[in-house]
């Protein structure tokens, strides 16, 4: 949270789960049910967590700029998916 973050080249994103529930944190088109839920600036490689459990994070350093949406693949169908915006 929140589910859109603006930040800047460089900086470093971390996640958490506070969840008994398993989530991911999903930037690969070809892990999402629709793949118009995930973006990334070109030239970029999909990337993102393994399963993540109660209390694990993930944490990514977002060096190129652009728009990056992702899904969490078990719960994207409800809308859990979020935006970084690297300025
Ligand atoms: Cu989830």
């Amino acid at each position: 949270m929140p589910p859109t973050i603006t930040i800047n080249a460089g900086d470093e994103v971390t996640w958490k789960n506070p969840a008994l529930l398993l989530h991911t944190i999903t930037f690969d088109p070809a892990q999402a049910a629709d793949k118009s839920n995930i973006k990334l600036p070109t030239g970029v490689q999909p990337f993102g967590s393994a399963d993540l459990s109660e209390d694990d994070t993930f944490t990514h350093v977002f060096t190129e700029k652009g728009t990056y949406a992702y899904v969490c693949k078990y719960h994207e169908s409800m809308g859990m998916k979020g935006t970084v915006v690297v300025s």
